[in-house]
């Protein structure tokens, strides 16, 4: 049987590699695998420590990410263990990117989101107080919300909790949102992610 896929979709530098990284490791994963998986269908293999993985699939700039990212991991449900199939994704935009690469890899990931149970939708919610909730969300994130909520393995990840300010974008994120499920977390501090782990669950 194939594994149940779980997405981590949202705007470029959100925090979507870290948490994916860290995430993994919290699950048990000592030796990150990552298979990535290009637009043009090429498949390449690479094991990282946690800390290679962190160094080389994040960065500060936006798009590090320019293909599909699988990691496996088990998570134990009761006395079993479920094969979950973690996938990090191309940072998605509004308008159109100027490389073509970019704009493949972006079509790549919304073609993926339909085929996935469990979609994570993350948010930097660390801006908000400086920008307001409207500027720091992009229009593509309303349409992701608007197309996923209605299924039951969608939730929000406000991400970056971590940073001062942070709980007045995650509060403002509820208003704007409140019939959605929203988790908050630090992919830095790997805060949050037994709520993640629960919901991820919940939804295999
Ligand atoms: N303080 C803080 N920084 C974070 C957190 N999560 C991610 N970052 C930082 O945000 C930047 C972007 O992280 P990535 O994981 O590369 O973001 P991404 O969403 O994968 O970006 P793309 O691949 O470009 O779409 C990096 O400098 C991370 O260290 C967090 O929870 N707290
Ligand atoms: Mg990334």
């Amino acid at each position: 049987m194939k594994d149940v896929e779980c997405i981590i979709i949202g705007k470029t530098n959100v925090g979507k590699t870290l948490f994916a990284i860290n995430f993994a490791e919290y699950l048990g994963c000592k030796v990150i695998k990552v298979t990535s998986i290009y637009p043009d269908g090429r498949q390449i293999e690479n094991s990282f420590t946690i800390r290679e993985a962190i160094l080389q699939l994040t960065n500060e700039k936006p798009h590090k990410t320019r293909c599909l990212n699988k990691i496996a991991v088990t998570i134990p449900v009761g006395k079993k263990k479920k094969h979950v199939m973690i996938l990090d994704s191309t940072g998605i935009i509004d308008g159109i990117h100027p490389e073509s690469n970019v704009r493949k890899a972006i079509s790549q990931t919304l073609a993926k989101i339909r085929e996935c149970k469990i979609i994570l939708h993350m948010i930097d919610v660390s801006n908000v107080i400086n920008r307001g909730l409207v500027n720091s969300l992009g229009e593509v994130d309303y349409q992701i919300a608007n197309f996923a909520q209605m299924r039951t393995g969608y939730v929000m990840l406000a991400n970056k909790i971590d940073i001062p300010g942070s709980e007045t974008g995650l509060n403002k994120l509820r208003e704007e949102f409140p019939a959605n499920l929203i988790l908050p977390i630090s992919a830095l501090y790997k805060r949050g992610f037994k709520e993640v782990k629960d919901f991820v669950i919940r939804n295999i």
